[in-house]
């Protein structure tokens, strides 16, 4: 969407000004603005406030040094980052990505993103983003435990359960994060809430492994139903085969949908009588391989080199859960033209301005990020909670309490695109509706 408010377009060009060589950054950036436009000219006390030249600026940003010895003896130097975006509603909160991609760009877009995020889920929690350009790929567990232990060296002096509170994202699971909060309990003495995702024996949630994809599926549904649909029957594509895709085909399938397709950064599988979600669980989950084995289960399935033709599978809904970007304008209309109805986003900005674009053209119904996988942040909240009381839940109380927060989250969507007269314009909708109580919450407490 064109941004047409000339308050907004000088924003928006300061913003460029200041932050070139930042694409992602300036493309998550564009997207709220762009549809910010009806509430900034009803809204002239939040525009006076100055809250919109605050929100897009992070409170601070942290890069930081991470060397780390591997198995030969050999030292290597990597950079680690920790954007604190915004703690207006709560301490800062966001997951920590380790992938040889991550560079500043990335992890404010990230950031960004997480802001406006959290503050729909309706849980106390700012936005904030980390990560290290470290590539965990073919690392032993003792090289992932070093390289850990010395990224919360530096990192421990800027977090705390009522601060900033990292958790996971690409590359960092349940393994990275105990060996994060081994050392950081080490380091200060504290046993605390300073990470979620942690295993279940020292302080993690039950039903936070599962909780983005479970909470994509409860996201989408809603989407569904009140267009009148539902997944019953549906044939659905997955990108990516990590924690949220796998948890996404699970979830689809028990609303009886059939995945018939699921990828990695090699190359995708396509199953035809629907995924053996067991074998990826082998695959990812216990071996770390590559996608490709899932042939070695099931020789009657397919594989093909690269990440980007699974876009090309005819399909019902497509569910991108694997890395930003990863569908531009071309496989979008390869999508729409085989006939698919919806886009809903595991992924953090899995579609290119294109791409969005050609979802509305096609009227495809579209779930975007920052709603559609709020659910993982909403169950690290969860975590936090239990934390502090020091208690657990059970799996089906957590659940329960997802649940109800992802339809609480549609609905926030669904009322805000109406509002503001964008009906079924769901990124609209969860742009604004997550912006207003950041936004309030900024004036509420002045120049800071
Ligand atoms: P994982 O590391 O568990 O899995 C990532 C998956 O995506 C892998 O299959 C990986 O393939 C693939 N992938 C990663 N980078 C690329 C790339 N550049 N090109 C192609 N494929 C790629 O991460 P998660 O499942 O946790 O995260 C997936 C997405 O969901 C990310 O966008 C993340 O930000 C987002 N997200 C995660 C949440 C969480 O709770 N974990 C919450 C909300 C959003 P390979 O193994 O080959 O690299
Ligand atoms: O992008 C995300 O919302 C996450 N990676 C989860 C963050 C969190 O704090 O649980």
């Amino acid at each position: 969407m064109a941004i047409k408010n000339a308050y907004l377009l000088d924003l928006l060009q300061r913003v460029e000004k200041r932050n070139p060589n930042e694409p992602e950054f300036l493309q998550a950036v564009t997207e709220v603005l762009s549809t910010l436009e009806p509430v900034i000219e009803k809204r002239q006390d939040l525009v006076d406030a100055g809250v919109l030249e605050r929100i897009v600026e992070p409170e601070r940003q942290i890069t930081f040094r991470v060397p780390w010895v591997d198995d030969n003896g050999k030292m290597h130097v990597n950079r680690g980052y920790r954007v604190q975006f915004n703690s207006a509603i709560g301490p800062f909160k966001g997951g920590i990505r380790l992938h040889p991609s991550v560079c500043p760009s990335i992890m404010k877009f990230l950031g960004f993103e997480q802001v406006f995020k959290n503050s729909l889920t309706t849980l106390p929690m700012g936005g904030a983003k980390g990560g290290c350009d470290f590539d965990p790929k073919g690392k032993s567990d003792n090289e992932i435990m070093n390289f850990c232990q010395s990224f919360m060296t530096e990192l421990y002096r800027h977090i705390g359960a009522d601060c900033d509170v990292p958790a996971g994202d690409i590359g960092t699971g349940a393994r990275e994060i105990g060996y994060m909060f081994g050392q950081y309990k080490r380091i200060t003495g504290q046993y605390e809430g300073v990470l979620t995702g942690k295993g279940l024996t020292y302080g993690g949630s039950l039903a936070r492994k599962e909780a983005t994809g479970f909470g994509l599926c409860y996201f989408t549904n809603e989407m569904l139903k009140a267009n009148g649909t539902s997944f019953e029957g549906k044939t659905v594509l997955v990108s990516g085969s990590g924690n949220v895709a796998i948890y996404a085909c699970q979830k689809a399938t028990e609303y009886g949908a059939k995945v018939v397709a699921m990828s990695d950064s090699n190359g995708y599988i396509y199953d035809k009588d629907g995924i053996d979600l067991d074998a990826v669980k082998q695959i990812k989950e216990v071996e770390r391989k590559r996608i490709k084995e899932y042939l070695s289960y099931r020789p009657n399935a397919e594989y093909h080199e690269g990440c980007k033709g699974i876009w090309t599978i005819p399909c019902d809904i497509a569910l991108p859960c694997a890395t930003q970007n990863e569908i531009d304008g071309e496989s979008a209309a390869i999508l729409a033209k085989n006939g698919c109805k919806v886009v809903s986003e595991g992924a953090n900005m899995p579609s290119t301005p294109e791409a969005i674009e050609t979802y509305f053209a096609n009227n495809m119904l579209y779930g975007p990020a920052k709603a559609a996988n709020a659910g993982g942040v909403a169950t690290s909240g969860l975590e936090m909670s239990q934390n502090s009381l020091r208690l657990s839940w059970s799996f089906e109380e957590v659940d329960e309490k997802l649940h109800n927060i992802m339809i609480s989250i549609f609905n926030a969507c669904d009322k805000a695109s109406k509002e503001y007269g964008m009906e079924g314009n769901y990124m609209a909708g969860a742009n604004i509706a997550g912006f207003i109580k950041v936004a309030e919450a900024m004036k509420a407490q002045g120049n800071v």
